[in-house]
């Protein structure tokens, strides 16, 4: 993405994601923002059209457009209270969640945990896992029997971008894949 695209991605994620307030932008309760309120409260220059561009280009696929296009919401990764309206969904046998060394003990002991995100976010596979886990130090992957938790009435969501949202994994169902 070019630096004009990241740095709008990034305003973005912050004002759908975790703080509409810092621009005074109203989110509906499913998380939609009207996009020309969004354009006239931004501090950059946005346009519709710049827009479109970044929720098309997206590498993650990180916001949606509205059946509508009249309103934009992020697709996950909300710290704010808001209901995606997802069903609870069969997970694949194996999900994994990427994370960092120096989080491991805390998560050996307490499980995963959305910590300050709605939802703990799982990948369908250990590539992507390695990314998200890169993002916070040295990167370590877990190996979660999702099925299996499913079939115990543990719930998995999966959002429009295909990530895998939960709400919590208990410590004896993680396990540390080596070499990851
Ligand atoms: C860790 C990005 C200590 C957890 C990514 C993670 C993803 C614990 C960190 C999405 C813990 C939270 C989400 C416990 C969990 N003790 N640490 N009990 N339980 N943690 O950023 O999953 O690029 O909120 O392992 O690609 O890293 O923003 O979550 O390391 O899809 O679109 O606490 O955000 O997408 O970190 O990332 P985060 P995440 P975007």
């Amino acid at each position: 993405m070019p630096l004009n695209a990241i740095k709008v991605s990034k305003f973005l994620s912050l004002v759908l994601r975790h703080k509409p307030e810092a621009i005074g932008l109203a989110l509906d309760p499913e998380g939609w923002a009207l996009i020309d309120e969004l354009i006239s409260k931004a501090h950059l220059e946005l346009t519709p059209a710049l827009i479109e561009q970044i929720v098309a280009t997206s590498d993650k696929q990180r916001f949606a457009i509205s059946d509508d296009g009249l309103s934009i919401r992020a697709n996950q990764g909300h710290s704010i209270d808001i209901d995606l309206g997802l069903d609870p969904v069969a997970p694949p046998q194996t999900l994994y969640h990427g994370t960092a060394s120096r989080f491991l003990n805390s998560i050996k002991q307490q499980g995963l945990r959305p910590q300050n995100r709605q939802y703990v976010h799982l990948s369908a596979d250990i590539e992507t896992a390695i990314k998200v886990g890169q993002r916070h130090g040295k990167p370590v992957v877990l190996e979660i029997p999702a099925l299996q938790l499913h079939q115990t009435d543990h719930r998995f969501f999966q959002a429009n971008n295909g990530v895998w949202l939960t709400k919590l994994v208990g410590p004896e169902y993680l396990t540390e894949l080596k070499n990851s």
